[in-house]
């Protein structure tokens, strides 16, 4: 795995988080890489699951969605251009974004902008990988998330359906908090980029522990 995993730039608990997320819900043919033969499953299981016909609306935004994904997340990922993302690319491609993200932090805390808007950068095509994950979390399309959504479909993805609603229990606080979009994109960009072991985003896949 080269010395990617020495690298201080990524924690030891951030790179967990981000092979997790590698594994179960981006390398859906489970072959170790990501290509877009991956994202061309998820479409066609985002399509299947809420029963979206070919040629419908629904299913030519999908298409268009996953193809936009696929290709800015290969601009970002695949440093060899060999059409593959490696865990190493991936780990490497979080890395480079940490660094360009603590810079603009910076020139953001020099321009006085406030520390809300500065926190929870994510790149652009996590921005559309959201969209689709909220849809395909989203069953009844009411938009927002409820524990018997989340448990269906993380379940799908192989997570222990118990250990799916313990996980909805943290991040709902208690289903004290509405999962709607917006706080979905939040909790989201903390599992992708946070490194505080007490962020409720750490939860959002449904797996409990990086340990
Ligand atoms: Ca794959
Ligand atoms: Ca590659």
């Amino acid at each position: 795995m080269g010395n990617v995993f020495g690298d201080p730039a990524l924690s030891a608990f951030q790179q967990k988080k981000l092979l997790h997320e590698f594994h179960t819900f981006f390398d859906l043919n489970k072959d170790g890489t990501l290509e877009w033969k991956d994202f061309d499953l998820a479409r066609k299981q985002v399509c299947e699951m809420s029963g979206w016909p070919v040629g419908s609306q629904r299913y030519t935004d999908t298409q268009s969605l996953f193809i936009e994904l696929w290709r800015r997340l290969q601009d970002d990922g695949d440093s060899d251009c060999d059409g593959k993302i490696t865990c190493e690319e991936w780990l490497k491609m979080w890395e480079k974004f940490n660094a360009n993200s603590e810079k603009e932090d910076k020139k953001d805390a020099k321009d006085k902008v406030s520390e809300e808007e500065t926190t929870l950068r994510i790149p652009e095509w996590l921005e559309r990988y959201i969209e689709y994950k909220f849809n395909l979390l989203d069953r009844a399309a009411d938009g927002h998330i409820d524990v018997d959504e989340f448990e269906y479909v993380i379940s799908n993805f192989g997570v222990p359906a118990k250990d799916a609603r313990s996980a909805f229990l943290m991040f709902s606080q208690g289903n004290q908090k509405k999962v709607d979009r917006k706080y979905f994109r939040e909790l989201t960009a903390e599992f992708f980029r946070s490194d505080d072991p007490s962020s409720l985003g750490n939860f959002i896949t449904g797996k409990l522990e990086f340990s």
